[in-house]
């Protein structure tokens, strides 16, 4: 007999467009997110300023409190959004969602306030190529999470060491998190209809950090993301 998690996790298509409009909704106030950025502002007025909207919107259940994070405070995964003004050169980590009928979306997108540095890109590509690797696997049918989790860790063990301190993603539901897990010592088997992260990163303490999260749609045969924000290094760059 399945577990009842198990039998959660797969969606049906009211669940899925329930997510794809809280995720919808999401990327249209990211948007507006982007064009509230502006030199001096801290990290309280945009997560405000992200609260606020989303209540506008007509969707005021968040996912989880809005992570905004601000130059060497991105290096905090749970980051809570304070005092800190945004200043040129800065990582920006952006990481909310919002709830429709009770389910919810997941995105981070990570910016740069400004040309980054050679270590600040060397890290955005590496947690980007981490992403692909990983959504390739998925693409290509891997279905055991440790194994999908060990593709996107193995390559940013490569460049830089033991920096990437959490799972690569977890299933999303009426709950942000839910089973399935990325994880390196999950035993999980991915099923189809399930709604999961995929959510690398690097994080690096008095420096900063990049996690890069987008929610697919695993299918039969390789998945539909359902994340459309670009994050290619150029559209990252204000
Ligand atoms: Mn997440």
């Amino acid at each position: 007999m399945k577990l009842i998690h198990q039998v959660r996790a797969v969606k049906n298509k009211r669940e899925i467009a329930n997510i794809k409009k809280a995720q919808k909704l999401s990327e249209l106030l990211l948007y507006d997110v982007l064009k509230k950025l502006k030199t001096g502002v801290t990290e309280f007025d945009i997560a405000r300023f992200i609260t606020n909207r989303f209540v506008k919107l007509g969707a005021p259940i968040l996912s989880f409190p809005p992570i905004v994070a601000f130059g060497k405070n991105s290096a905090n995964i749970h980051h809570t959004p304070g005092k800190t003004k945004l200043r040129r050169g800065d990582f920006i980590m952006l990481d909310f969602g919002c709830t429709i009928n009770g389910y919810c979306s997941d995105m981070t997108r990570t910016y740069f306030w400004g040309e980054p540095t050679k270590k600040q890109k060397k890290i955005y590509l590496a947690v980007l190529g981490a992403q692909n690797r990983a959504l390739k696997q998925i693409q290509k049918g891997e279905r055991r999470a440790k194994i999908i989790d060990r593709f996107a860790r193995g390559f940013l063990a490569k460049v830089f060491k033991n920096n990437f301190k959490h799972g690569l993603g977890h299933g999303v539901g009426t709950v942000i998190h839910e089973w399935p897990n990325f994880k390196p010592k999950s035993e999980d088997i991915i099923p189809a209809g399930c709604v999961m992260t995929v959510e690398p990163g690097l994080y690096f303490k008095g420096f900063g950090g990049v996690r890069i999260e987008d929610m697919i749609l695993i299918a039969k045969n390789g998945y539909k993301n359902l994340t459309n924000v670009p994050k290619d290094i150029k559209s990252v760059i204000l």
